[in-house]
């Protein structure tokens, strides 16, 4: 049991009574058709059902009690009156039915899709049910994604390392492409299918503009290709400068007609490879990426300038919001904001701007970036960091889906209450058409994917929530449990419980109270409160949490940077008051004295404390959580996760004993009573070097 076949298990359903019902219900398959696409979706319906009812389930009898039909419109059709067409004008391009019916008296079930792809998806959900046991009468199930674009972003270079990657390296073998193709390509491409992931950007977005080179280019065709009939569809980061770097031009700049020119020919040229190309990934001008600025032009002008040479092919232009000036800001969290919102309305209709779920940079917790709502006139894509770069990298336990969810339910008010960052990425706030999500991927080589066994839900939670955000932190964390673990109910509601809590608290032993950017330099593993003198500023931990002896947090009201003017009034309202302002964001708005009286009465020197402690204490809890499942769960997993969760005790007081040290010299009063002592003074934690680090 090493984790590799992810959520997709197929082993014969334990529970006895469970299966019986499973197997009347599941008699027999009749699916026509054989576009690659169909043959997936048969395979996988096969695979799937002959493991999970442990029986043979022939295909394509005659209509019987039990039959399972699959297909489109067009397949179905010559099976009689099933009534499609206009609950199928309901569900759009990849959305499906699942649904049981009578049909010639007999009692089946169907499975029925616009599309190809829709008929894999419903698929998947048919199986999901199934692995959940999930009772399958009166089934009357209606699916279509809220987004149109669900693409993982891949930070993989050429030379298949993995910037932030902590699962081993780069899945994408180039140098045995086109030839060989891995089988874990496919197995990438079902896993992906399986949630409605339907595009990959292949490659780092701090981009080689070799990937647009004909050395690349029939590489990246053959991935393509394996991905085709999974329904995913393949984008490039592309590197700005490419047209001088590979197209021998002496400038990139947007309004030259030689470089408009050129970006045409390349993108004709990839489209020769991929007919399906979906279009490019841009990071311009952000941490040394060139970009249309180096020639005095726009964002705008630099996406659109990819935009039409992408338009005739139906491409799209991710354009990348995470930029901050070179000359140092006097607040980072304010740069893409001022940038881009004079642009609203300037870029193409195939171009979409893509914005990190906070303003600095994937912390444990950030407030909604301020751009979600302050851009009526362009589609903005959201991006969510899946890799744990902020988050305990491989060796922390962070199940992501609450902080999604905070941050795509926080209400942007931009056109009164209920203006929800998730209504305005899926366009239904301002009525646009192309939508999209994007999610550092934290897959690698590594025998289980995502390194630790638990980030695997965060790669399955995001594909659930980039086809639904409605659904909950709960809804998913139950899914995944019983599809990759068990059904035990003693299991899955004690594990669901743990993997819930456990982003608030990884917070409140990183980054409690609003606190951010406080981890290592440069590797960002582990504690690193005292960076400070760094050639900018802004990346430093002292920038941002402010200590002093007056007190800590960064003032963003107005007598700070005012980044608080960039939301609407009632959010500024909201959290301009300390009073008012959640805890959870205090010291990201406001600085405050070391006395100042928090909601438990504390003061905010014994709050912060309490918080790094009760953080830390809570991976105990966790722990036990685990040990209680050790006759409920295979061996191999139980001890990884068991150790894992070992190392995350110790990581977690290592936070905490430096964090609370390295304040305590601002601070100056006593860690509370009660509260265990380090064992070790703030030099030995500042002095420690991570060789072993892992990741780069
Ligand atoms: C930061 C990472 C850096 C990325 C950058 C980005 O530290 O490696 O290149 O974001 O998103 O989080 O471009």
């Amino acid at each position: 049991e090493d984790g590799y076949r992810l959520w997709l298990r197929y082993d014969p359903i334990a529970d006895q009574a469970v299966r019986t019902r499973y197997q009347a219900a599941l008699k027999n398959v009749l699916m026509e058709g054989d576009s690659p696409t169909l043959v997936a979706a048969r395979e996988e319906l096969m695979e799937g059902l002959r493991g999970l009812l442990d029986t043979n389930v022939p295909f394509n009898p005659a209509v019987q009690d039990g039959t399972l039909l699959v297909g489109t419109l067009q397949t179905l059709a010559p099976v009689g009156e099933l009534n499609l067409e206009k609950p199928l004008r309901q569900v759009g391009d990849e959305g499906y039915l699942i649904f049981t019916t009578k049909l010639k008296r007999r009692n089946v079930t169907v499975v029925a899709a616009n599309t190809d792809v829709g008929v894999l998806y419903g698929c998947f959900h048919l199986l999901r049910l199934l692995q959940t046991h999930q009772p399958l009468q009166n089934l009357n199930l209606q699916e279509t994604p809220k987004l149109d674009l669900r693409v993982l972003n891949h930070w993989d270079n050429l030379d298949r390392s993995v910037e932030r990657g902590y699962a081993g390296a780069s899945l994408w073998k180039w140098h045995l492409l086109p030839d060989y193709l891995d089988p874990r390509y496919r197995e990438y491409a079902r896993a992906n299918a399986s949630v409605g992931i339907n595009g990959t950007v292949l490659n780092n977005v701090n981009a080689n503009a070799l990937i647009l080179t004909e050395e690349f280019l029939p590489r990246v065709a053959a991935l393509a290709n394996v991905f085709r009939p999974y329904g995913i569809k393949v984008y490039l980061s592309a590197r700005f400068s490419a047209p001088i770097e590979i197209g021998g031009l002496k400038t990139a700049d947007p309004l030259d007609p030689q470089v408009q020119q050129w970006w045409k020919k390349k993108v004709d040229e990839i489209y020769g490879y991929i007919p399906d190309f979906g279009g490019f990934l841009v990071k311009a001008n952000s941490e040394g990426q060139p970009g249309p600025q180096n020639y005095n032009r726009s964002h705008a002008e630099g996406a659109n300038l990819l935009a039409d040479a992408l338009a005739p092919h139906g491409g799209v232009v991710m354009w990348r919001a995470f930029v901050y000036s070179n000359e140092e800001p006097e607040d980072r969290a304010k740069q893409a904001y001022n940038e881009f919102v004079p642009l609203d309305g300037k870029f193409r209709d195939n171009v979409l701007v893509q914005v990190k779920n906070g303003a600095i940079d994937f912390q444990p917790r950030e407030p909604f970036h301020p751009l979600f709502g302050a851009m009526p006139n362009t589609p903005l894509m959201m991006e969510f960091q899946i890799t744990q770069e902020y988050t305990g990298q491989s060796t922390n336990l962070f199940y992501q889906m609450p902080l999604y969810k905070e941050t795509l339910d926080a209400d942007t008010y931009a056109k009164g209450k209920g203006s929800t960052v998730a209504k305005v990425v899926d366009g239904t706030l301002e009525g646009h058409r192309l939508t999209g999500v994007a999610g550092v991927s934290n897959i690698g080589d590594d025998r289980n994917w995502t390194g630790h066994p638990f980030a695997q839900s965060n790669w399955y939670g995001y594909g659930r929530l980039a086809w639904d955000h409605a659904l909950t932190s709960e809804q998913i964390a139950d899914e995944w449990l019983r599809m990759t673990f068990s059904n035990d109910e003693a299991f899955v509601k004690p594990v669901s419980d743990m993997m819930i809590a456990s982003r608030e608290i990884v917070v409140d032993y990183m980054t409690p109270l609003g606190l951010h950017h406080l981890m290592g330099w440069s590797h960002h593993y582990g504690p690193g409160p005292w960076v400070t003198d760094k050639p900018r500023a802004d990346w430093t931990a002292t920038y941002y949490h402010q200590a002093d002896s007056n007190g800590i947090g960064f003032d963003r009201t107005k007598t700070g940077s005012d980044a608080l003017a960039q939301y609407f009034p009632p959010v500024q309202e909201q959290w301009g008051d300390p009073k008012t302002c959640p805890e959870e964001f205090l010291l990201w708005f406001h600085h405050l004295p070391w006395d100042y009286t928090t909601k438990s009465g504390r003061s905010l020197w014994d709050e912060l404390c309490h918080r790094y402690y009760a953080g830390a204490d809570s991976v105990a809890w966790m722990q036990d959580v685990w040990q209680q499942q050790k006759s409920k769960v295979d061996a191999d997993r139980f001890q990884h996760v068991a150790t894992l969760l070992d190392i995350q005790k110790k990581e977690a007081i290592w936070w905490r004993n430096a964090c609370v040290l390295y304040f305590q010299q601002f601070s100056r009063r006593p860690i509370p009573d009660g509260l265990e002592k380090p064992d070790r003074p703030l030099s030995y934690y500042e002095s420690l070097e991570f060789h072993a680090r892992p990741g780069n």
